[in-house]
C-alpha cells in the first residue's frame, strides 16, 4: 500500500468537501480495458472512426459493433473494492462529490450516484425525437439499433467534439471549485474539459492527491501522488475495508 500522508489522512477523516474524479483505470480491476496505452481500446481502433460524431455519420454500423462489444463485455464486469470504497465513503460522507468520466455504470452499479459527465454505454439517444432511455439489452437485437419512429439510435455517450451535459458538468464544476480534498483516479488526465477540473480545484487552494498506476500531466501539480492500483489503494485511503 503506498503511504499515505498525515495530512491526506486528516482530509479524508474529516470529509468535508471532497471531490473525486474517476476514468477508466479504476474500472480496470473489473476487466474493462482502459482506453490508452498498452492493450487499451485505441492500441486497435482510431477514436476518429468510432468515438466522433464524423465516424457515426459515415459507419454507424461500424461504430454501433464496437459499442454493442463493449456492453456485451461490461454487463459480465462486477464493480470492484475501488468503487465499492468510493461508494462507502460517499454514504458516510453525504456531501462528497463523485464525478466520472467512465461511461460503463459500474459506480452506480456499485451503489453511487456519481455524476456522469461523458454518459453511459446503457443509454441510448434518438436524435429525431431528442429523447434518451435506458437500454440494458445485451446483445442488442439489431445493429444499428432503431428507434420506434424509424430514426437511428446513438448511444448516450460525449463524442469527441461534443459538449458536456451542462448540467452534471456545471455541478462538477461548482463541486471543484468548494473542493477542499480532491482526488484524481484512474485517468490519464488528457482529456478536457475533464482534465481541467483538478485544475480548478488546485487553483482555489484544494488539496490534489492522485492515485493511479503511472505517472500523468496532472502529476507534477498534485500535493501527493499515490502510486498503485486503485482497487488496492482505495480501500485504504478511504478506511474502507473489502469484506
Ligand atoms: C490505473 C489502473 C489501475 C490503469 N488503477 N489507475 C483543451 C485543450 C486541448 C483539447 C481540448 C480542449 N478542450 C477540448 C478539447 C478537445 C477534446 C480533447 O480533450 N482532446 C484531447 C485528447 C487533446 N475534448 C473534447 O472534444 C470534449 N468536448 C469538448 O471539449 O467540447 C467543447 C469543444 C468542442 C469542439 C471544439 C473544442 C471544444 C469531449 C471529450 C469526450 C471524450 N469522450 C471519450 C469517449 C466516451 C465514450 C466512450 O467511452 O466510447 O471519453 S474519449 C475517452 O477518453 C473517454 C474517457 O472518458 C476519456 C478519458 O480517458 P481516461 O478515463 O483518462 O482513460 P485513459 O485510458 O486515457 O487513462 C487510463 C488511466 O488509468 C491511465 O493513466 C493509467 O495509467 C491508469 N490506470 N490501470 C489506477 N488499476
Amino acid at each position: 500500500m503506498a503511504s499515505v500522508s498525515a495530512r491526506l489522512r486528516d482530509l479524508v477523516a474529516r470529509g468535508r468537501n471532497v471531490v473525486a474524479l474517476t476514468g477508466a483505470g479504476i474500472s480496470a480491476e473489473s476487466g474493462v480495458p482502459t482506453f490508452r496505452g498498452k492493450d487499451g481500446f485505441w492500441e486497435k481502433e482510431s477514436i476518429e472512426d468510432l468515438a466522433s460524431p464524423r465516424g457515426f455519420r459515415r459507419d454507424p454500423r461500424r461504430v454501433w459493433s464496437w459499442y454493442d462489444a463493449r456492453r456485451r463485455q461490461i454487463a459480465a464486469c462486477s464493480p470492484n473494492a475501488g468503487h465499492r470504497a468510493l461508494a462507502a465513503y460517499q454514504a458516510q460522507h453525504p456531501g462528497t462529490t463523485l464525478v466520472t468520466q467512465n461511461v460503463d455504470a459500474l459506480h452506480r452499479r456499485a451503489g453511487s450516484r456519481p455524476l456522469e459527465i461523458h454518459g453511459c454505454l446503457f443509454r441510448v439517444r434518438c436524435p429525431r425525437e431528442g429523447v434518451t432511455r435506458e437500454d440494458l439489452r445485451v446483445p442488442l437485437p439489431e445493429i444499428p439499433p432503431v428507434c420506434g419512429c424509424g430514426a437511428t439510435l446513438r448511444p448516450d455517450v460525449v463524442w469527441f467534439g461534443e459538449l458536456l451535459p451542462e448540467k452534471e458538468m456545471g455541478e462538477a464544476m461548482e463541486a471543484a471549485r468548494r473542493a477542499e480534498l480532491f482526488l484524481v483516479i484512474g485517468t490519464s488526465s488528457l482529456v478536457y474539459p475533464a482534465a481541467s477540473l483538478p485544475e480548478i480545484a488546485r487553483g482555489r487552494g484544494a488539496y490534489l492527491a492522485e492515485i493511479n498506476v503511472e505517472e500523468t500531466p496532472l502529476s507534477a501539480l498534485a500535493d501527493e501522488v499515490l502510486t498503485g492500483p486503485a482497487a488496492e489503494v482505495l480501500p485504504g485511503l478511504l478506511g474502507i475495508g473489502d469484506p
